[in-house]
């Protein structure tokens, strides 16, 4: 275990002083733009300092090199503070603080990855968590990099069930490289939030729910360095520090009042600079570079090539989904970094080689099927190609956007004849989809099988067969659709 060493007095001075101008940077930007959130950055405003200044292992040059920690600011609407951060580092020059919310600036409201110091999207709160989560999964499992990631959450935010929903992903993967910064300023938007300065609670929540928890004062920089050190001695573990903070802390007046949400400060901002001026004691530049990154890592593999080269005639018509598919396999033999997700859905994608999952030269029909109902399916065609009668099976793999190039295609390979059919109600499923995908079509038509009413409970091939969507039913569909 290694031993903390408590920065010296210079350090924790300076410290203090880069919260401060990370303040004035935030009102003055949120003042120059006439909207945006001081209050909320001032709350942060000591977390950021230490978060960038002392505990982030980052190389200011490169802000997406993949070895650096990563930072998600899941309340997103304190962008003025970390737009504030990054140029305190460096990376760009300060007077570009002032141009937050202009039309042609990409320091927005909210961050976004136009940013090249911005990973992911932030703004709608409730979402962070996951993402960090996600990107700590990736550390720990597919990179095996000792990157940390830190991720900024609003208490008013922490409310979200989303956010528990990433506590609990956290902990079952033992994240011990992810760490959650509660920022317990204790208002909200409009109002108090519910718990208000309940630490303890807060705390009681997150062990709860597997983490490791430490209630520290948000706007004591010694504190903070100890306790972001302590969350890097934890094994198997995420930790969640629980900030407690003022509102617009550092401000006379406005600090901890209400109605001061994402309000700039307008004609008070001078007196408020003023005042936190008169605590920063070194004036001039900083001079504190963040902790640099890992040297002992080799750095990951970001090429991305194909294993072999494509193996396809001159000519000859692929599939997009199809060729997607096959890329992929070959990019990721090539790269173990490649990870490829959806919704629980492996079984049906490109991944085990479908998208036109059944097709021959002569089929009649085009049938568009997902999950339960494309098993039918295949049970179907098999069934009917016993009969002499072939049919093309396409599986959408998404309704929003919908392949409608490939269905359109088959469609018309297949006489314009399309049915689909879906464990889903008539509206807003893949009947739906592909019959608006198709509707400026010619000489298509389209036969929809999905659940008519509310179903009921019952041994599944039961119910598939009651609401029309079995294999016998496609079949039934199959020969009325060819006789029509
Ligand atoms: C999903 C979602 N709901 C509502 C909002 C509007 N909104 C923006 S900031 C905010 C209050 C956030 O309070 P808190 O998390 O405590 O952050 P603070 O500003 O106090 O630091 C709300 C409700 C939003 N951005 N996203």
């Amino acid at each position: 275990m290694s031993q903390y060493h408590c920065p010296d007095a210079q350090t924790v001075q300076k410290l203090r002083d880069i919260a401060n101008k990370l303040r004035i940077h935030s009102i003055q930007a949120t003042d120059a733009s006439k909207s945006g959130h001081p209050t909320s950055c001032c709350s942060a405003a000591e977390i950021m300092s230490v978060l960038f200044f002392n505990t982030m292992r980052y190389t200011i040059e490169e802000p997406k090199h993949p070895n650096n920690d990563r930072f998600v600011l899941s309340k997103g609407h304190a962008a003025p503070i970390l737009y504030a951060a990054w140029a305190e580092a460096g990376l760009f020059p300060e007077s570009e603080l002032l141009k937050l919310r202009k039309i042609d600036s990409d320091l927005e409201g909210h961050p976004t990855p136009r940013l090249n110091f911005v990973d992911v999207a932030t703004g709608s709160l409730g979402q962070g968590l996951s993402c960090a989560a996600g990107m700590a999964y990736t550390g720990k499992y597919f990179d095996k990099a000792d990157y940390r990631v830190f991720c900024l959450i609003g208490d008013g935010e922490s409310a979200e069930g989303s956010i528990w929903e990433a506590m609990a992903f956290a902990s079952h993967y033992k994240l011990d490289n992810l760490v959650a910064i509660f920022d317990v300023n204790r208002l909200g938007q409009s109002e108090p939030t519910s718990l208000q300065h309940e630490l303890e609670v807060y705390r009681a929540r997150a062990e709860a729910f597997g983490w490791n928890a430490l209630i520290v004062d948000g706007h004591s920089v010694e504190e903070l360095t100890k306790t972001f050190w302590a969350a890097t001695q934890v094994q198997g573990k995420p930790t969640c520090i629980v900030a407690k903070t003022f509102k617009g802390q550092g401000v006379p007046g406005i600090a901890d009042e209400e109605n001061w949400h994402g309000k700039p400060l307008g004609a008070k901002s001078e007196a408020a600079i003023k005042a936190i001026q008169e605590n920063i004691i070194n004036k001039g530049p900083h001079g504190v570079s963040p902790a640099p990154i890992s040297k002992t890592l080799s750095p990951i593999k970001m090429s991305v090539q194909l294993a072999s080269p494509p193996a396809y005639k001159l000519g000859e018509n692929v599939a997009t989904r199809l060729a997607y598919g096959t890329g992929l396999v070959k990019i990721g033999k090539s790269n173990d970094r490649v990870v490829a997700m959806d919704g629980d859905t492996k079984n049906s994608t490109f991944a085990q080689k479908f998208k036109i999952v059944r097709q021959s030269k002569n089929d009649q029909v085009t049938v568009v099927a997902s999950c339960v109902t494309l098993f039918e399916a295949m049970k179907a065609a098999d069934s009917l190609a016993a009969s002499g009668v072939n049919i093309r099976i396409i599986d959408p793999f998404t309704i929003k956007p919908i392949d409608a190039a490939t269905i359109i295609a088959s469609a018309q390979e297949t006489g314009g004849k399309i049915i689909t059919v879906e464990d889903h109600y008539a509206e807003g499923g893949i009947g739906s989809a592909v019959s608006c995908a198709v509707s400026e079509q010619r000489n298509i038509i389209v036969k929809r099988l999905y659940v008519p009413e509310i179903p009921r409970s019952g041994p599944s091939g039961e119910l598939l067969e009651k609401y029309g969507i079995s294999a016998s039913c496609i079949v039934k569909a199959v020969q009325s659709i060819l006789s029509a």
